[in-house]
Order: structure tokens, then sequence, then C-alpha cells
């Protein structure tokens, strides 16, 4: 499985911490897209979908949520809940979002920019195309 938790540079002191994201640097592509998700409804899931080819660099900021990755063989869950903490995503990796914290702010760094056509939003076309 393409995925890789990777430890963010966090500079902590007793004010609190810092973390710095750079491009190339930390965040091991070049970004074309930041957004992120918030206000969430702790009993509504998220993602369902794979992408054809993109990278992101994921972080709960705030809060937390459960991934679940499936690469068509393995399926895995882990739980994003630490701002120093990124998850780097690559490949063609099915993607869901449960048990989110109410105070939950996942940012996302992407390789693309938005394309609708880069989703796979069925589970029997991302198994096709997983075997093709
Ligand atoms: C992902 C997970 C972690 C845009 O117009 N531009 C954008 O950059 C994005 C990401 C979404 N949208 C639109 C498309 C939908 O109408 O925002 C709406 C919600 O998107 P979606 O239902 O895909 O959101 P999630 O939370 O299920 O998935 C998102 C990302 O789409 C996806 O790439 O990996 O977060």
């Amino acid at each position: 499985m393409n995925k890789t938790l990777i430890d963010l540079p966090a500079f902590g002191d007793e004010r609190g911490i810092l973390v710095s994201l750079e491009a190339q640097k930390s965040i091991p592509f070049e970004v074309k897209r930041v957004y992120y998700i918030c206000k969430v409804k702790e009993d509504k899931p998220r993602g369902f979908h794979a992408h054809r080819n993109l990278q992101q660099l994921m972080v709960c900021v705030s809060g937390g949520c459960d991934l679940v990755l499936d690469n068509g063989i393995t399926k895995q869950t882990l739980r994003l809940d630490d701002p120093t903490k990124g998850l780097v995503l690559e490949g063609v990796i099915w993607r869901e979002m449960h048990n989110f914290t109410s105070d939950c702010v996942m940012l996302v760094m992407s390789s693309h920019h938005y394309d609708e056509n880069d989703y796979i939003r069925n589970y029997d076309d991302f198994l096709k195309e997983i075997k093709k």
C-alpha cells in the first residue's frame, strides 16, 4: 500500500507547537492545491473513492478521524489525530473517513488541481481499474 505516515517538522515550546510544511521538502511533491474539511458531523463518513493519479498529504490539525485504506488486496484502518503527523497517499487507494470528532479539521495538500475525472467513486469500478 502506497501510504506513509511522516513526522512533520514541529517546533514546540512553552507557547505551544508550530508545524511548518514546505513543498518538496517536508511535503514530498509539488503542491498545487490545498483544502480542508471542517465542521464535520461525527456520524457522517466521507471519502468512498480512489484517485487515479494524485498524491496527497493529509493532516488532522485538530481532532481526528479513522481512515480506512484499501488497495483492493488489503484493507487497513488508522487513526489520524496528531497535528505533527501527516499521511502521504499515492497510487490507486480506496479511502473512507469515519468517526470524526466534532472538532476535526483535516488539512489536505494535493499534487494536482481538482479534477472530478481523477475520482473513482464506485467500488466495483475501483476493483476493475486496479486489475488492469
Ligand atoms: C480526498 C478526501 C480526503 C471541489 O470543488 N474542489 C476540491 O478541491 C475538492 C477536494 C472537492 N470539491 C468539491 C467536490 C464535491 O462537490 O467539494 C465537494 C465535496 O467533495 P468530496 O465529496 O469529494 O469530499 P470528501 O471529503 O468525500 O473527499 C475529499 C476529497 O475530495 C478527496 O480527494 O482524498 O477528501
